[in-house]
């Protein structure tokens, strides 16, 4: 039996970069949650009879609202919902069963690297048919429905049982609960070279793979450990927990710092990576190399025709604007096109339906391909350990070697957190005013070649996208970016992404904040960031 339960908007239900993310007391209001899920069920069209995937990333209230979730589809008339056994499914591998199993879309349940907890964050996201993040149009139509919404539609059945694979019924709804990991482990096989990579590693080559308390956990142990024979230990913190054991599971050099450390000393392993809350970043480190997220993109780009997969070439590439052109270098050299989008997964999608891109990446440790419409951290992991296997040459060889037929990108971002949203806004809007004077000026050795507020035009499907950040580019090719993130959750986070290109191989060991020293004082001579915010440091740098 289902009842429909009168309700009032609440006014903050916008949609970020990647879904709604909140602070779990907001989400735990009553009716808070509903009416986003109703809102989600009132723009998407007609449904009925049809099957949602539904999964998420073990975080707290993650139970909780996955069973509301089944409860309001099995009112609003889907046919079928396909859970994630525990209610786990890492954000790729809910992409995957959506495209596998011809799903109408998909729920996750995820805040991503954001802290978990009963004061932390909590996220709720749309995937569409493609088994991407809804596009603009769509999370635009659930923001107008959520100011507007009156009522939810909910069963009135018992819980599911989320611990045991397999059918029941809410209602007239059929409820699958699937091993979230098989569909997943096989689909990795299908692309990489599993025999050259579990050689490699019974030969000596050694891997350690945080995954941060978070949901790679599963998915790492059966792949990494039990398929390709990585030593049990390999794999660490692989249980997913509710809290991510009180740590931020963001793969970054702040945040996966002991891996880092372990990597790098004498004697570490070859090669080591993180995984995110939800499964879809990546922070790869090899011994004695950190990789950043850009320079990964173009690596794995180069090299990526060394996968069974990807044998036959790419079709082109495409990167958030923030990321650096290192992958641009790399697509001109292949001979094929590099695409420029917003900051958001959600706008690669149309490049990989339409085959214009077969590799994406984001500065913000996300890379993927056109197996999934998600990023995904473990088939990062996997690229690169395929490519290492087949060179057969250290990590680092490998990116030294990139950097000197390449050149070599440094790039850095430094992120203020939790200012206050009017001084963010202020301060953007100041450099908004001052684009058209830029062009021309100086700044020690440095000449502003141009200024824009970046707008995309999806070639897919004619959308603009305006107001996507601030590019400031000078005469040597260097960049400054700034823009207010869309995933945080208190004030206004701003994010100054730096980019300095470096051709000549013999400075290509240099430390990159002294590389960037003059493209940060002019970022904070330009934007005023001291004065605006209160800061005088970056509270991340990555
Ligand atoms: C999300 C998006 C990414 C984006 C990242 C950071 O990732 O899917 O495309 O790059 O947020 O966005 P922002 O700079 O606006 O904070 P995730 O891993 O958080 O889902």
């Amino acid at each position: 039996m289902s009842v429909t339960i009168p309700t009032t908007p609440f006014n903050d239900q916008k949609p970020g970069t990647s879904g709604l993310r909140k602070k779990v007391p907001v989400f735990t209001q009553p009716h808070y949650a509903e009416n986003f899920i109703q809102a989600i069920f009132d723009s998407i069209g007609d449904f009925k009879g049809k099957t949602l995937v539904i999964g998420g990333d073990g975080r707290y209230l993650n139970r909780e609202v996955i069973q509301t979730t089944i409860k309001m589809a099995a009112a609003n008339g889907f046919g079928k919902v396909m859970v994630g056994q525990g209610g786990i499914l890492s954000t790729p591998a809910a992409s995957n069963m959506i495209r596998k199993y011809q799903a109408f879309g998909g729920i996750i349940l995820s805040a991503s690297h954001n802290p978990g907890g009963p004061n932390e964050d909590f996220g709720i996201k749309y995937n569409t048919a493609n088994g991407g993040p809804a596009p603009e149009k769509i999370t635009d139509a659930i923001y107008e429905r959520t100011k507007l919404i009156d009522r939810y539609r909910i069963s009135e059945a018992d819980d599911v049982s989320l611990d045991a694979i397999g059918t029941s019924k809410v209602d007239d709804m059929e409820v699958e609960v699937f091993d979230p990991v098989a569909d997943y482990a096989e689909l990795m096989e299908q692309l990489f070279d599993f025999d050259a990579i579990r050689s490699h590693i019974a030969s000596g080559f050694r891997i350690s793979f945080d995954a941060m308390s978070a949901v790679t956990g599963p998915y790492a142990k059966e792949i990494l450990e039990n398929r390709l024979g990585a030593p049990e230990g390999s794999v660490l913190n692989f249980e997913p927990l509710e809290d991510f054991g009180g740590h931020h599971p963001d793969p970054n050099l702040v945040h996966a710092k002991a891996l880092y450390d372990a990597v790098m000393s004498d004697g570490g392993p070859d090669f080591g990576a993180a995984s995110d809350g939800d499964g879809d970043r990546n922070m790869v480190v090899g011994h004695g190399v950190f990789i950043t997220p850009s320079d990964s993109l173009a690596i794995l780009a180069a090299n990526a025709h060394l996968a069974p997969a990807y044998k036959g070439g790419l079709a082109g590439i495409a990167r958030s604007m923030p990321t650096s052109q290192a992958a641009d270098r790399v697509a001109e050299k292949l001979g094929i096109d590099c695409y420029e989008t917003p900051t958001g997964w959600k706008f690669f999608g149309n490049l990989l339906d339409a085959s214009k891109a077969t590799l994406c990446g984001e500065e913000s440790f996300g890379t993927g391909s056109n197996h999934v419409r998600e990023k995904d951290g473990l088939w990062a992991v996997l690229l690169w350990l395929n490519i290492l296997a087949v060179r057969g040459e250290s990590a680092l060889e490998i990116v030294r070697k990139h950097w000197a037929e390449y050149g070599r990108n440094y790039y850095s971002r430094h992120d203020y957190e939790g200012i206050e949203t009017e001084a963010a806004n202020g301060l953007m809007d100041a450099l908004r005013g001052k684009l058209e004077t830029l062009p021309g000026t100086t700044f020690r050795d440095l000449t502003v070649a141009e200024a824009d507020d970046f707008a995309y035009h999806d070639p897919v499907d004619g959308s603009i996208s305006r107001k996507q950040g601030i590019r400031i580019l000078f005469e040597n090719g260097s960049r400054v970016v700034f823009r207010l993130s869309g995933t945080g959750t208190s004030g206004a986070t701003l994010r100054v992404y730096l980019e300095h290109y470096e051709p000549d191989p013999t400075r290509h060991e240099e430390e990159t904040q002294e590389t960037l020293a003059d493209l940060i004082a002019y970022a904070e001579h330009v934007a005023e960031i001291a004065k605006r915010t209160g800061r005088t440091a970056p509270t991340v740098i990555t």
